[in-house]
């Protein structure tokens, strides 16, 4: 198995759902000037995951990797995943997001790999069409990665039908954990909180509130990615809980867990605002639930008690 962007809070509940069904686990990594396999330290250290130096943007370090691996599949996990620095960064964004979707796939039918292939598309791909959205719903992307994505989800389709590749997506609407990146907004207020809870902070600056999302947990969607895969025909299908919550609901509830009061903290700034924001994310996620089994296991109160409890003991110690 190969998993792009392994070091990311997906790939590491990924690779240890995979590593538990027997497989042995490659991750392509790239070079940073800081250390970044903290979610994946403990894996490194059990020999069941290897990583390699490579990049999305590299297509050589993809065909050598590919070549030297020869993956029975691969999960196309890497991205420039923050929608708001997408705005800041959109040529990368398209590289890395979107175009190298294409080299891994291109790659593939290079070399005649007949290996099956995931790409991680996103929610964010629905835009401004109306909530709530399932596999037939109109794409209308906002944002540079939100494009990216949509170029990335209808090559997945393209090499599918064109080709005759096991190549599937998992349209997947936000998820969370403790290992969530900290700047996106979930991590962001759950950290705020439990800092201004133990005195370390004095505030917390956002953006939009209104803004809804379907939030569930990171890992019960790797489950979901793995069923995909093991389906016996390559398909799409859209991931989610079915309930969608306010930007301020999700801050209220954390600040409230914590006998806070969210309005005492809040400051709001243009710099965490969008250019173009994706006003509502719902899924329907019927065709998962009815096809492959699929549920999830947490609900949005045991994702927040996951997140503030596992940052409390880290910033408590
Ligand atoms: P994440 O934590 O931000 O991880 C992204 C990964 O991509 C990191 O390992 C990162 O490496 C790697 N990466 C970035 N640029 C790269 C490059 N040029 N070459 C190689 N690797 C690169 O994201 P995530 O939450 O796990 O999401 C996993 C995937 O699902 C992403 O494609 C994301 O866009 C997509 N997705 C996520 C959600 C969600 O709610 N989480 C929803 C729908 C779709 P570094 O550690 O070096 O930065
Ligand atoms: O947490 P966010 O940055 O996630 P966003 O933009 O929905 O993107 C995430 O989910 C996508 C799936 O739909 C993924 F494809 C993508 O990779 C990523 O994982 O922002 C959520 C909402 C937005 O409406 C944003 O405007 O929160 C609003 N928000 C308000 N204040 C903020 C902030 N977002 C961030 N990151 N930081 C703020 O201070």
């Amino acid at each position: 198995m190969l998993l792009t962007g392994i070091t990311g809070q997906d790939s590491s509940y990924l690779a240890e759902l995979l590593i538990e069904k027997g497989c042995k686990v490659y991750g392509l990594q790239r070079r940073t000037s800081t250390i970044t396999t903290e979610r994946i330290d403990k894996l490194l250290e059990t020999g069941q995951l290897e990583t390699f130096y490579g990049d999305l943007a590299d297509a050589n370090s993809i065909i050598r990797l590919l070549t030297k691996i020869q993956p029975d599949e691969i999960y196309n996990m890497g991205s420039m995943s923050h929608v708001r620095v997408s705005f800041d960064v959109p040529e990368y964004t398209a590289q890395v997001t979107g175009i190298a979707p294409l080299r891994i796939l291109e790659g593939m039918r290079s070399l005649g790999m007949a290996c099956k292939y995931y790409q991680a598309s996103s929610s964010e791909c629905f835009g401004i069409s109306p909530a709530p959205q399932n596999e037939n719903t109109p794409m209308l992307p906002q944002s540079p990665y939100g494009i990216a994505k949509l170029f990335a989800y209808f090559t997945v389709k393209a090499y599918r039908k064109g080709y005759g590749f096991f190549a599937t997506n998992g349209i997947l609407f936000n998820h969370e954990s403790p290992r969530r990146g900290e700047t996106f907004v979930t991590k962001k207020i759950v950290r705020a909180a439990v800092k201004i809870k133990l005195g370390k902070q004095n505030k917390v600056t956002l953006g939009n509130l209104s803004a809804k999302r379907d939030w569930g947990h990171a890992k019960d969607y790797m489950r979901a990615v793995y069923l995909i895969m093991h389906h016996a025909e390559p398909d799409d299908f859209v991931v989610a809980s079915g309930i969608h919550h306010s930007v301020e609901e999700f801050a209220v509830k954390v600040f409230s867990q914590l006998g806070l009061n969210f309005y005492d903290y809040l400051e709001t700034s243009p710099d965490y605002y969008r250019p173009n924001e994706v006003p509502d994310l719902l899924g329907d996620s019927t065709k998962i639930r009815n096809v492959l089994g699929w549920k999830p296991t947490y609900t949005f109160e045991s994702l927040i008690d996951e997140m503030v409890k596992s940052c409390w003991e880290e910033e408590s110690k």
